[in-house]
């Protein structure tokens, strides 16, 4: 589980070379409960540049491979995932309880937490009409937690009260994408995840405090 100070995660998603990258991390990470790194990162600095980060920078590290394949394929990529030194893993809840259940299973043996997908932040309309069947089938394959849209904030409100405590919540599509900054977190999520307006801002140091000072102080949040 990400341990929560800030409640803030970093969507990393740069064209930076590796010691760019940890120059910013290490920059921010005071800020920050975990950074996400995903496809566009893998494919940029490459599996042994994700390595070189998570070695320099002491946070925990989030992969969005959003990881939906058969069941073998999403057993490998586990596998390699914990090899980089990622501690957590996103995968999509559309793979099916044939498809996720062994991966899950290694990933926890592993000390890999998966969240799993359930909405996305826009489109996934076949999510939102399936929410209850994938809310009951992440918590039977014993997820750590849930992937909840920021710009839905009803479908964040819904899946907290279905899944009590025990399951984290994480929120992207704040900012940028409309999520107003700190009411994810006031409906119910445990940590909301940004990209675009942290690293694109003149300065991401004041962007992700602007955040924070949201997180504490919500405001007009429905
Ligand atoms: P930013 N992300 C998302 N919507 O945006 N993982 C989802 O439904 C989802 C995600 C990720 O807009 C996206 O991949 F499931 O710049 C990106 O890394 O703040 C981040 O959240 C949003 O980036």
């Amino acid at each position: 589980m990400i341990q929560r100070h800030t409640g803030l995660v970093l969507a990393f998603d740069v064209d930076w070379d590796v010691e760019k990258s940890i120059m910013f991390l290490n920059g921010i990470s005071d800020l920050i409960d975990a950074v996400k790194i995903g496809w566009y990162q893998l494919l940029t600095i490459g599996p042994q540049g994700i390595k070189e980060l998570t070695d320099s920078v002491n946070k925990y590290f989030l992969a969005d491979f959003k990881l939906g394949d058969v069941a073998h394929i999403n057993e490998y990529v586990v596998r390699k995932v914990y090899g980089l030194g990622i501690n957590g893993l996103i995968m999509h809840a559309v793979a099916g309880r044939d498809n996720l259940a062994t991966a899950i299973n290694v990933a926890r043996k592993l000390g890999v937490d998966v969240y799993l997908l359930i909405s996305m932040s826009s489109g996934g309309e076949l999510y939102d009409r399936n929410l209850d069947y994938n809310v009951s089938l992440g918590m039977s394959l014993g997820v750590s937690g849930f992937i909840v849209p920021a710009t839905k904030p009803n479908v964040v409100r819904q899946v907290r009260s279905m899944v009590g405590s025990n399951y984290q919540l994480l929120s992207p599509g704040v900012g940028v994408q409309g999520g107003k900054p700190g009411c994810a977190i006031a409906n119910g999520a445990d940590f909301e995840i940004v990209g675009r307006s942290i690293i694109n801002s003149e300065s991401p140091r004041q962007a992700a405090l602007n955040i924070l000072n949201a997180i504490r102080n919500p405001i007009s949040c429905s």
